[in-house]
């Protein structure tokens, strides 16, 4: 039986980072919709080129291209044990993971809601700008892609809260502590 973890939170609110290390100390498969998105981007694919405009500009990717992504990755995988990291990010796709999550007999373990303030996140992601160079860390797009996560993902919280899986970690701190937040919540969840 395969199992998934989901990583929701506005962004720089650090899922990339603590999926990517509980996936490493877990054995999980860390699937980050952004990271394959950026990958497209690189190599100048079809895909990459499509959705260049979409991320330069902070908007969403089409939710059927996100699935198709999502469902090659996971056919891909033997036994999924997946942590989900910026998807899903709408209804649409909340609704279409339930399915396929049920379909392929894989278990929900937990939502982890990563909080940091609004002013937190926005520094954060400005200083990554300095030091990555994001094509989509600069200060317009980074507001845009707040207002986004609010109209659009934000509404996720009450549906994963319904059905009992959400647990909400407090973002703010070092990195180690934020990650000793993650691992006490899912601490019984996980084998
Ligand atoms: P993502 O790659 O998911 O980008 P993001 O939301 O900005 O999150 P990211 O992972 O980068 O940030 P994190 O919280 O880890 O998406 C990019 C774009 O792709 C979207 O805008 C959209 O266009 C498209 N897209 C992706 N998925 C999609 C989907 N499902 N549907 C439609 N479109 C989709 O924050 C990391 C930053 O915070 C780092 O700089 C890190 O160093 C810093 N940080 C982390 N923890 C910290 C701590 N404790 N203290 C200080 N800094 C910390």
């Amino acid at each position: 039986m395969g199992e998934a973890v989901i990583f929701l939170g506005p962004p720089g609110a650090g899922k990339g980072t603590q999926a990517k290390r509980l996936a490493a100390e877990r054995g999980y498969r860390q699937l980050s919709t952004g990271d394959i998105l950026r990958s497209h981007i690189a190599r100048g694919t079809e895909l990459g080129q499509k959705v260049r405009p979409i991320l330069d500009r902070g908007d969403l990717v089409p939710d059927e291209l996100i699935l198709e992504l999502v469902k090659e990755e996971i056919a891909a995988m033997p036994t999924p044990r997946i942590i989900f990291d910026g998807f899903p990010r709408t209804y649409a796709q909340a609704e279409a993971l339930d399915r396929l999550l049920e379909e392929l007999g894989v278990e929900l373990r937990g939502v982890l809601l990563v909080d940091v303030p609004r002013e937190e996140l926005i520094q954060r992601l400005l200083g990554r700008a300095q030091a990555e160079g994001r094509s989509d860390d600069n200060e317009e797009t980074i507001r845009k892609r707040l207002a986004v996560y609010a109209e659009k993902t934000q509404p996720l919280v009450d549906y994963y809260a319904r059905t009992g899986s959400l647990k909400a970690i407090d973002g703010l701190g070092s990195m180690d502590e934020v990650y000793s937040r993650i691992q006490s919540a899912l601490n019984h969840d996980l084998h």
